[in-house]
Formats: structure tokens, sequence, C-alpha cells
């Protein structure tokens, strides 16, 4: 995919590359991401989340990822939403890896607002309001670009393979460094909006979000030892492809938008 996708062709994959490789490459690859890294025998593309590993992961029906913002509130993406106003045609599905088990809660939408201005380029978030809260934690935001930075955790159920276009009904996991906006211009130029959006990716491609993952979280740990919400899955050329990040929007921005937004809701 070489452009953000739209709802039914986008979300976070974690692609998965062949990962037969040479033991030897491996222990001094991943502590830098920017060295060239291919074939290494370190983690490639995603594993499996273990059960309420990442408690407040939802689905949505269209074919992407959230978070819970407020047990009645969904952080996701603009561009898997149809625009902002009464929706009840969106199903949230919540407390289960596996989406076709039977413990996972299935919770309606109501409304949808989408990050005033967005057009397609950047300022790609959006909130759904819940028909029920789900008893289930939230995940806290970023309010400050302190965590920008480190490793983040990547989340969801969507493509294990570039073009797959399937998806998953298992959550799956993975873990990609952050990308300075400057190496990552190297790449995608002007069409990265520095101030928007966030790039994370292994310089050596084999671990990103895909199609399907769209919308979800990109978090880490803050200092406390919480997970904090620094990205939500937005766009990139590909997935997985070396030299190539994932876009993600960068939530900090957009915390307080994001803010005065959930209280309107
Ligand atoms: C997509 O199609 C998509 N590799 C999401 C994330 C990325 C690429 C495409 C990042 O929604």
């Amino acid at each position: 995919m070489l452009t953000q996708s739209s709802p039914k062709r986008s979300g976070i994959t974690l692609v998965k590359r062949a990962a037969a490789v040479g033991a030897v490459a491996l222990a001094v690859a991943s502590l830098h991401p920017l060295t060239a890294n291919a074939a290494s025998t370190r983690v490639v593309g995603g594993t499996p989340a273990a059960q309420n590993e990442f408690p407040f992961m939802v689905h949505l029906s269209m074919g992407c990822g959230g978070a819970l913002y407020k047990k009645d509130v969904v952080l996701t993406a603009a561009h898997c939403m149809d625009g902002s106003g009464n929706n009840t045609s969106i199903t949230v599905t919540a407390g289960a890896n596996d989406l076709n088990s039977s413990a996972a809660i299935k919770v309606k939408s109501t409304k949808v607002k989408v990050a005033p201005g967005y057009n397609g380029t950047g300022k790609d978030w959006a909130l759904i309001k819940l028909a029920r809260p789900i008893d289930k934690p939230t995940l806290k935001i970023a309010t400050t670009d302190r965590y920008n930075r480190g490793m983040f955790t990547i989340a969801g159920w969507g493509d294990t393979e570039e073009g797959a276009g399937t998806g998953t009904t298992k959550l799956r996991k993975a873990t990609v460094p952050f990308v300075a906006d400057r190496v990552c211009k190297r790449h995608y130029g002007n069409r990265l909006v520095s101030k928007e959006e966030l790039c994370a990716g292994w310089q050596s491609g084999g671990i990103d979000t895909c199609q399907g993952d769209s919308g979800g979280p990109m978090f880490r740990k803050d200092d406390a030892g919480k997970w904090i919400q620094v990205g939500i899955v937005s766009w990139g050329d590909g997935c997985a492809r070396a030299g190539v990040p994932g876009v993600y929007t960068e939530v900090s921005h957009f915390a307080k938008d994001i803010a005065r937004a959930a209280n309107a809701l």
C-alpha cells in the first residue's frame, strides 16, 4: 500500500518475515535500530499477545484498531471513520485477544468525532462514543513529547504480511524503535507532517504495523511503569519494508484537542 489506506484496507499489521536466519548478526543489530540488520535472528514480525496483556485494545468492525481512552470512548484514526456525527454502525470488540472468543465484549457506537480540520493529511485521530461503558482499563495518552523516543509496542489484528488483506482473528504485538523525523524524511520527504506525525520502525524492516492495524495504539511504559499511548497507527508505504518506517499520529501534539473532544462527546 503506497498511501494512507481506506478503512477497509488499513490497520496495524504485524508483518512477519520468514524467520529463518543465521543466529549471528543478532545481538548487535537489535541494539542499533538504524544499523543494517537484514535477515536478523531477533524477533521478526509480531507474536501473539497474552490474554489481558493489553486490556485497553479494541477492534472496530470496519477492520481497524483502537484503544479505550475512557470506559465509553475509543481513540482511533480519522481515516478509519466516515466522518463526525451520530453513528450506530460500528461494533467495538474488547476483552479478548481472539475476536471469535465467547468472552469477547461487543458494544455499538453512538457517535463519532473526527479531528477538526482532518482532510487526509495529518490530524489522523478520531473518537468513538460507545452505547455503554466497557469495564476494562483505559490507556492514558501522552500529554508531552517526553515519551516520543525509545522503544514502542504496537499491537493489532491487521495483516501479517503486506498485501495479505485478511487480518488475523488473534491479537498480535511487536516492538519498534522511534525514528527521528529527519531520518523518516529520508524516505517520505515532505509527505511526513513532522509536528503531527511520529515514525517508528527498524531500518532493516521486517516488523511493522500494516493494513488492519490502523487506529490502534502505539505505546510504551512511562516513568512510573504504566502504559502510555504515544501514537495512533496511521499510514506508511507498504509494511515492514527496509528503510520505510511506519507513520503514527503524534498523540502528544493532539492531547488537549483529544481531551476537549472527549468531554464534548
Ligand atoms: C494501512 O494500510 C497501513 N506500515 C497501516 C500502517 C502502515 C502501512 C499501511 C505502516 O492501514
